[in-house]
């Protein structure tokens, strides 16, 4: 008898853990850049995103992990964020006017698209 609760305790636990853990996502997706300018930028515009918890670029791979609330906010709102801010990620390419805005030392190599339709629309 006790130790069945035991085990009804731990499966609620359990259960509660999961529940818990759902709203939290970890992706991990390309986004174009070269510098520490670029690493600040790219970060800031993820995290200025509502529901982004965290986000962290790497220099070397130009991956950025990030942590965040899917019901809150998705993939795609984040990567539109970052292309405004002028940096091509996955989904989103950055258009060529905020492109050619950034200091010289972020004009990082753009990223290739298999079609152009992912413009991302801050041109006017
Ligand atoms: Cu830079």
């Amino acid at each position: 008898m006790k130790t069945k609760m035991k085990s009804t305790l731990l499966l609620l636990a359990i259960g509660i853990t999961t529940v818990m853990a759902q709203t939290e996502r970890e992706e991990k997706f390309k986004v174009a850049g070269n510098c520490g300018m670029c690493e600040t930028r790219i970060e800031n515009a993820a995290t200025a995103v509502e529901g982004v918890k965290e986000a962290d670029w790497d220099r070397e791979t130009r991956m950025l992990k990030l942590m965040f609330d899917p019901g809150r906010t998705t993939l795609h709102k984040v990567q539109m964020a970052i292309a405004a801010t002028g940096h091509d990620t996955e989904m989103h390419r950055a258009s060529d006017k905020v492109y050619n805005a950034l200091p010289d030392c972020c004009k990082y190599e753009r990223l290739e698209y298999a079609e152009k339709m992912n413009e991302s629309p801050v041109e006017d």
